[in-house]
């Protein structure tokens, strides 16, 4: 077995207690059909608060297509490797989403004396990568992958604490055959001020462009806009946009039905949909709240004002 494969927790240094570097690594595995996702489990390795302070991916490009990493407190398993497509999921527990790397898109850095707080206080005892392995023509050669992450880890409190705020639609039906259906997704906001600094869509195939943006006394400021047919990974975000108590969250997917003969529901196969827009913040940490959800429609009021760009598809 490569030592490369072996997942593992080392001291960044011998002067500096509060550094270590986690390498969170597949066991040398050899997919058998395109389009696996796997995943494997890490316990955090410190009883205390922690901070992650970067990640470091080590995918090799020719297999891996996307690699994205959780947090949770019960992971499906907590040895070895498992399949983790629709079936089995990532954790028995809610999961959140902390990284995110795919293939041809650039990795995200966090911003300085800002950190992921993880450990048992902050439900985050364990870590969840998941890798999306797509052409298994690459394995044609039967050597084994040892993709994973590398996460740079500080028990060394943080000014600010970074999170994820979701926005995703649950009730969106798109008809067959129509040009166009829009997901709209709005939260009026009522905590602490965020500052926005990367962004992340997810749908499947049906869907165009997915835009998110915070409005302020009837002004839409756009905080990101993708087409989720590039890689999804965290875009850089506007980083003029932040967000406080009063404003509200606003997402637009755009989706096509065109090429369908029967409705597409929200749900979790490649033939259902999805509309997501994460947004990547930080916050102070002294009120941070690390996970917040959106997930009611928008009405169609407010989203009378949306900016015509939610609508002009991005190129791929
Ligand atoms: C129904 C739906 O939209 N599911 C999304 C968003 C989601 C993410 C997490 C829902 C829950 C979560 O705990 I984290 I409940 C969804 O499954 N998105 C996928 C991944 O599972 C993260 C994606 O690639 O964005
Ligand atoms: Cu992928
Ligand atoms: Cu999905």
């Amino acid at each position: 077995l490569n030592p490369d494969c072996v997942s593992r927790t080392r001291p960044q240094t011998v002067l500096n207690s509060q550094n270590i570097t986690v390498d969170i690594r597949m066991p040398g595995v050899l997919p058998t059909e395109s389009d696996t996702y796997l995943c494997i489990s890490f316990p955090v390795p410190t009883s205390q608060d922690a901070y992650i302070v970067d990640f470091i991916p080590r995918a090799s490009m020719d297999t891996v297509h996307h690699m994205l990493l959780f947090g949770c407190m019960n992971p499906v398993s907590t040895s070895g490797y498992w399949d983790c497509g629709s079936v089995q999921g990532t954790c028995k527990d809610e999961a959140s989403i902390m990284y995110a790397w795919a293939r041809n898109a650039p990795p995200t850095k966090l911003p300085k004396d800002v950190g992921f707080r993880v450990g048992k206080n902050s439900g985050m005892s364990h870590f969840v990568l998941q890798i999306h392995y797509g052409d298994i023509r690459a394995f044609r050669n039967h050597h084994r992958d040892c993709s994973g992450l590398s996460l740079r880890m500080t028990t060394k409190k943080q000014p600010f604490i970074a999170g994820i705020y979701l926005l995703m639609s649950v009730d969106t039906v798109i008809l067959p055959g129509k040009k166009v259906t829009n997901a709209d997704i709005a939260c009026d906001y009522t905590s602490y001020p965020i500052y926005p600094f990367a962004f992340r869509t997810h749908t499947h195939r049906l869907g165009k462009v997915v835009s998110g943006y915070r409005i302020r006394n009837g002004k839409w400021s756009l905080i990101g806009r993708q087409s989720p047919q590039l890689p999804q990974a965290f875009y850089p975000a506007n980083k003029e946009v932040n967000v406080q108590y009063g404003d509200t969250m606003a997402a637009r997917c755009m989706f096509t039905g065109e090429g369908r003969t029967s409705k597409t529901y929200i749900g979790g196969t490649s033939n259902d949909e999805m509309c997501n827009f994460y947004i990547m913040y930080y916050m102070d940490s002294e009120h941070a709240i690390p996970f917040m959800n959106c997930m009611e429609t928008g009405s169609k009021e407010l989203f009378r004002h949306i900016p015509a760009e939610a609508n002009v598809p991005i190129p791929v």
